[in-house]
């Protein structure tokens, strides 16, 4: 079984995409990030960076294993399963660049223009006019890379997918309200989006951490 230590943010959603895409069994241990739990030493063990998510694979051959930062709990994950990453070769190198591309870029922007926008108490024009900016450039990013391949790895889904459609669907459902000028039409991006949606997978992962 893999403990799953998360919270309902599209970097808590990820994981139990990939988890129910490669039907792994799992549990999930809520840390309530609105209320410490990130800093709980429990959790601190696991996760010394205070954020979610975070795995422990107890079934591990020689013990059980606990691994922070969403993407290497994908790229681990996904060398467990021999799934949605390949073992070597420019279809591994793709996906290792979106991954961390997502990791780096769009998770990062999309989190700040979250903050500045829609949650921070002051309404900072140069901060949200700078993530905006940096927001709508990654998603035009996005939209030419989908132009060219069905994935954004190339010809299969992968978890480098996986890792940006939560972010991607907050973008078009959430940031397209608080700040509309972030979200250029995208009509690659839509059909990726459509085509994600559609998995029973993806729909079973973003539902796995409802709460509220
Ligand atoms: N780069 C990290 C980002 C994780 C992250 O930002 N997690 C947020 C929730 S989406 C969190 O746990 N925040 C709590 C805190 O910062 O104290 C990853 O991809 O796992």
């Amino acid at each position: 079984v893999i403990e799953l230590y998360s919270w309902n943010t599209s970097n808590g959603r990820k994981i139990p995409i990939f988890l129910e895409e490669a039907g792994l069994p799992y549990r999930v241990q809520w840390v309530d990030i609105r209320n410490g739990g990130q800093f709980e030493p429990a959790f601190l063990a696991i996760s010394p960076n205070n954020k979610i998510p975070a795995i422990v694979d107890t079934g591990a051959p020689g013990g059980p294993i606990s691994v922070f930062e969403s993407g290497a709990i994908l790229v681990y994950l996904a060398e467990k399963t021999g799934q949605f990453l390949a073992p070597l070769g420019a279809a591994r190198a793709k996906t290792l660049e979106w991954l961390f591309w997502q990791a780096g870029g769009l998770g990062p922007m999309a989190g700040q223009l979250n903050h500045f926008a829609a949650k921070a108490p002051e309404k900072l024009a140069p901060a949200i006019d700078r993530f905006a900016k940096e927001v709508r450039r990654l998603m035009t990013v996005l939209d030419r890379r989908l132009a060219e391949a069905p994935y954004l790895a190339g010809d299969d889904y992968s978890i480098a997918d996986m890792a940006c459609y939560p972010w991607v669907v907050s973008v078009m459902t959430r940031h397209i309200k608080f700040a509309p000028e972030a979200v250029p039409t995208v009509p690659h991006v839509q059909r990726w989006l459509d085509e994600l949606a559609a998995r029973p997978g993806v729909q079973r992962g973003m539902a796995a951490l409802s709460k509220d």
